[in-house]
């Protein structure tokens, strides 16, 4: 019967033909039960031997069986495996379905074109928490528990009142200056959040990106030749710009650099809020308190920093004339934008 059942198992090729062949064998009418019903006439000693015997056998024909399964469902699972292979980097293939590629979002867009700007002129890139403590979103940055400028952005605390939604990428100065010696210089983009009422030029949660450069006799012409560096690579045509005064605890002297409103082209309009400017990207150089909480010797080294608008950007290059489209999750005002 072991050889008999050798031989059947061999030719067994799929999952319900060893289903049938363990009934036959192990089921109520099976072979090995026959021979068992057999044995009633038997003497006590053949069926003793025989009952042992026979036991062993449906011990090896269920462990074969099980084995044999285990075989079956892979076998079968790489079958199916290889009938439904499917190539997803293979573009085509997806549009031949009916499919269309994914592409990135405008901001993503425009933050990689700024991040390779900035690296190729030698800048880091680097990241930071989005849930920030007091010390990076405010100590640090010179803004004092009692300082008037931590009303200026609207924060989202946690219970704690010790951590917060981060308002501002200035945190990501803060950080990065601790762990660097002057000279050094690098951008980081990121989510920022302020508990704000939304309009045409404002969110709730949108991006900023901060850089920063530290070194020796740093003036504010090297601040505005990247800035107009940024600018120009950016628009790839003329955009007039203007600068004014602008107060940030973190900077002295401050700067608060428009670009005159490409939505109405300077006329008004609700993202300009009907002045013909959009505040863009503010800047100065950064104060000693800021150096020093960043172990950088005030005396020694200076340096620029700039807080850019990024959604802000996106909107004046692409002329879309609502924030808020950007954070709509609508895939027809997306889509508009595929790279590829
Ligand atoms: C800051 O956040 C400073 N940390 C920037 C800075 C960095 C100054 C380094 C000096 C040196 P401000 O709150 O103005 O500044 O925001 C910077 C930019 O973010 C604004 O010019 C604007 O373009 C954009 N912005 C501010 N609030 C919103 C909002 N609610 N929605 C969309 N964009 C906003």
């Amino acid at each position: 019967l072991k050889n008999e059942f050798s031989t059947a198992l061999n030719e067994v090729k799929d999952q319900s033909s060893l289903v049938n062949l363990k009934a036959d064998f192990l089921g109520k009418k099976g072979k090995l039960n026959n021979i068992l019903k057999s044995l009633k006439d038997a003497t006590p000693e053949v069926r003793k031997t025989l009952g042992m015997k026979s036991n062993q056998l449906k011990e090896t024909i269920l462990a074969d069986i099980e084995k044999k399964m285990t075989a079956l469902e892979l076998f079968e699972i790489n079958e199916r495996l290889k009938k439904n292979w499917q190539d997803i980097t293979y573009r085509s293939s997806l549009r031949d379905q009916g499919l269309t590629a994914a592409g990135y979002h405008p901001v993503t867009i425009i933050q990689r074109e700024i991040e390779d700007i900035f690296t190729s002129m030698g800048f880091e890139i680097l990241d930071g928490p989005h849930i920030e403590n007091e010390y990076y979103n405010f100590e640090a940055l010179n803004i004092p528990d009692t300082h008037p400028a931590r009303d200026m952005q609207d924060t989202f605390w946690f219970k704690d009142m010790k951590h917060l939604l981060r308002t501002h990428t200035s945190c990501i100065q803060a950080r990065g200056m601790e762990k660097r010696t002057p000279p050094f210089k690098f951008i980081g983009p990121g989510k920022v959040f302020r508990c704000e009422a939304t309009d045409a030029s404002h969110e709730a949660a949108f991006h900023q990106l901060e850089g920063m450069m530290v070194g020796k006799d740093i003036s504010v012409a090297n601040l505005i030749y990247f800035m107009k560096t940024l600018l120009s690579e950016i628009f790839r045509k003329e955009v007039n710009v203007r600068l004014r005064p602008g107060f940030f605890p973190f900077v002295e002297p401050g700067f608060e650099l428009d670009i005159e409103c490409l939505i109405c082209g300077g006329s008004g309009c609700s993202v300009c809020k009907q002045s013909g400017w959009v505040e863009l990207l503010p800047c100065g150089m950064v104060h000693p308190n800021v150096l020093r909480h960043g172990n950088v010797n005030p005396d020694e080294y200076n340096g620029f920093a700039f807080g850019l608008g990024l959604d802000r950007l996106v909107m004046m290059r692409y002329g879309i004339d609502d924030i808020r489209h950007l954070h709509s999750g609508n895939l027809s005002f997306v889509s508009q934008f595929k790279t590829f």
